[in-house]
């Protein structure tokens, strides 16, 4: 299988260390990516966690991996099950690695992959990536579907920021905006053609252990 090409410079997003390649993904490999996704959610459905407050997200999950992120009552984590089916999550694709090695410019491949299934209303509230065990390894995050309002700000003190996230972009957390705070504004519905039913996939692949 071929390896994935090296990316050009990404674009500037004013934050050091988030990496931003708009449409780094052909349409093939985009529709490589949602099979993947398809047989993924066979196996390891997507539903729809609540926060340690007891809320439900509006966006739908499921994982790839050794480990997945699972938020409940008991708090956010990695685990090795699916918290409903009690099976283990399926294996990352080599296609989704292939570009983790070319991008994430890390030694360690990740270890877990968090699928979220946004529809045209959902949304996703200003976070952090805290939950792994060691910030040097980055976040990469690839869109497909429906284009998203994405918002950033520093890991600290500091004015957000948004950028149009569209299908087949990569991007990066890593170096001094692995903890950048970020989130889904909302979703610019009807904006792809990619899932015949419409909505946005993200999927994050992280080094969790
Ligand atoms: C999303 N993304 O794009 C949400 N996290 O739907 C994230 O939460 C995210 O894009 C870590 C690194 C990159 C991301
Ligand atoms: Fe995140």
């Amino acid at each position: 299988m071929a390896d994935f090409p090296s990316p050009p410079a990404p674009v500037p997003t004013g934050l050091d260390g988030f990496l931003l390649w708009p449409e780094l993904l052909t349409l093939e490999q985009q529709k490589q990516i949602v099979d993947h996704v398809r047989q993924a959610v066979r196996l390891a459905p997507l539903y729809r966690p609540v926060t340690p407050g007891g809320r439900p997200f509006s966006v739908r999950m499921s994982n790839w991996g050794p480990l997945g992120w699972v938020s409940d009552k008991n708090g956010y984590r990695y685990q090795p099950l699916h918290p409903q089916t009690n099976q283990p999550w399926p294996p990352l694709p080599a296609l989704l690695l292939d570009i983790w090695r070319a991008t994430a410019n890390h030694p360690r491949l990740p270890d877990a992959c968090l699928i979220n299934f946004y529809d045209a209303e959902a949304r996703m509230g200003l976070h952090q990536d805290k939950d792994e065990a060691d910030f040097s390894a980055p976040v990469l995050s690839i869109s497909l579907g429906d284009s998203a309002i994405f918002r950033y700000a520093p890991a600290g003190d500091g004015p957000s920021r948004t950028v149009k996230l569209s299908s087949g972009d990569v991007c990066v957390l890593g170096g001094k905006a692995r903890l950048a705070r970020h989130g889904i504004d909302r979703i610019l519905d009807g904006t792809s053609q990619l899932l015949p039913r419409g909505g946005r996939i993200n999927l994050t692949m992280r080094v969790a252990q």
